[in-house]
């Protein structure tokens, strides 16, 4: 069975999280999710989640392309998570390329292209407008 990882905040999921997480699925067998908790993503990553980590994992754990969510605590998890799990493939969006090429000399990394003109942050703005 090929096992697939990748991570993020999915807050306020949108299609885009989705065509993501679906090509990830589609590299293997068995998708996990590493998902932000809401205290990494406020001290971490500056970001401050719409909806909590319990509601974000419901979400995702809804979604027939996602097969486990573990949390993501910290920047320094990830070579650790691959063991641990015995991930195959690490998944990320091209936004983040070349940033997990570390992980190479454990398992297979791919970039993804990022769905263009979808973020959070776009959503939120035109909901303000
Ligand atoms: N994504 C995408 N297309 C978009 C928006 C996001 O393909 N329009 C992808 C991102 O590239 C990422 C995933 O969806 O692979 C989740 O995006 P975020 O929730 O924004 O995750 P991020 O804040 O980038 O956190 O340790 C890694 C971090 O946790 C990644």
């Amino acid at each position: 069975m090929k096992r697939v990882i990748t991570y993020g905040t999915y807050d306020l999921l949108h299609y885009g999280h989705i065509n993501l997480l679906q090509r990830a699925r589609a590299l293997g067998d068995y998708l996990i999710v590493a998902l932000s908790t809401d205290e990494f993503n406020w001290n971490s990553k500056q970001k401050k989640c719409y909806f909590s980590y319990e509601k974000r994992k419901k979400m995702l754990e809804a979604l027939r392309c996602v097969d486990l969510v573990i949390p993501e605590e910290n920047w320094e998890q990830k070579a650790e998570d691959v063991r641990l799990y015995k991930v195959d493939t690490f998944v990320m969006g091209d936004d983040w390329t070349g940033k997990f090429d570390f992980l190479k000399e454990q398992c297979e990394v791919v970039y993804l292209p990022r769905t263009p003109e979808i973020s959070t942050s776009q959503i939120k703005s035109d909901l303000k407008a």
